[in-house]
């Protein structure tokens, strides 16, 4: 897979260089390139934004250095033999990034991002390029960050991941939390490792008890809680035929019933904080 990003905070990218996503590159699983936006600027400030049309607050970044390096990077790429692009933009008004999509990425050959600084980019450039290939405007979360150059770390992460050979065993992502076509999507459980007593803390005897149909209902149990305690719209976007008739005990002590639609929802009264 080949990555283009494109910013005005080039360093911002460095940790491109380190852990799974380092690793992948040394082994040639990823092609990355970092373009610093202000070599496409020609006046003597480098600049790359402007006040916007309308009034109001902020700065929005122009259109001729992003076309200009779009296209450059786009260049660079089909000479390269790459093809089928797609132009990722990070933003806190774009559809949610979630597993689906980091899927959808990873089936790609090549991502080209376009993090922005400031209050976003001109739109005539998304609309501009839309016309060439496919435009994803992605949000990694319902808070505001001062550019989207840390969304890139995300989604790079979670896209590389899932490459073929990046994780070494494909049964890994298989469990994922957000796992596509997962039975129901449940946060995971706690986990342990030895050594088997710490601070006067053990661990829980099943895990050590060599009956994996108990253990396998113990983490399915543990996921459940968990799911209910931090993600309940989890557990209410779920057909009620995602739980069989063990994880309908744990749901109905953890305070939750089916309803006629066929969804779980739980009594007010019962939410533990
Ligand atoms: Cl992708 N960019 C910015 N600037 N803020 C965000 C975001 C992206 N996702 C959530 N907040």
């Amino acid at each position: 897979m080949r990555l283009d990003v494109v910013t005005i905070f080039p360093e911002y990218l460095d940790p491109l260089n380190v852990s799974l996503v380092g690793k992948a590159r040394a082994r040639g699983q990823l092609n990355v390139h970092v373009h610093d936006l202000r070599e496409w600027t020609y006046d003597r400030h480098n600049t790359v934004d402007d006040t916007p049309y309308g009034g109001g607050p902020g700065m929005v970044m122009k259109t001729e250095p992003w076309g200009d390096a779009l296209d450059s990077a786009l260049a660079d790429g089909y000479e390269t033999g790459s093809h089928g692009p797609v132009l990722v933009v990070p933003t806190p008004s774009g559809r949610p990034f979630t597993q689906e999509l980091a899927v959808e990425l990873s089936e790609r050959p090549w991502l080209v991002f376009a993090p922005a600084r400031y209050e976003g980019i001109d739109r005539r450039v998304i609309d501009e390029y839309a016309t060439r290939m496919p435009v994803y405007e992605v949000s990694i979360g319902d808070y505001v960050l001062a550019g989207g150059e840390a969304a890139v770390l995300v989604v790079t992460e979670a896209v590389a991941r899932l490459l073929p050979g990046v994780l070494g065993n494909a049964e890994s992502h298989r469990d994922d939390s957000f796992a596509p076509g997962a039975m129901a999507n449940l946060l995971e459980g706690p986990v342990y490792t030895k050594p088997p007593q710490w601070r006067g803390r053990e661990i829980p005897d099943v895990l050590v008890s060599g009956h994996h149909g108990k253990i396998a209902r113990w983490r399915r149990d543990e996921a459940l809680r968990r799911t209910a305690a931090n993600r309940p719209d989890l557990i209410e976007r779920c057909d009620a035929s995602a739980f069989d008739k063990k994880d309908r005990e744990m749901l109905s002590i953890l305070g939750w019933q089916p309803d006629p639609g066929g969804r779980f929802w739980r009594r007010p009264e019962a939410v533990e904080e």
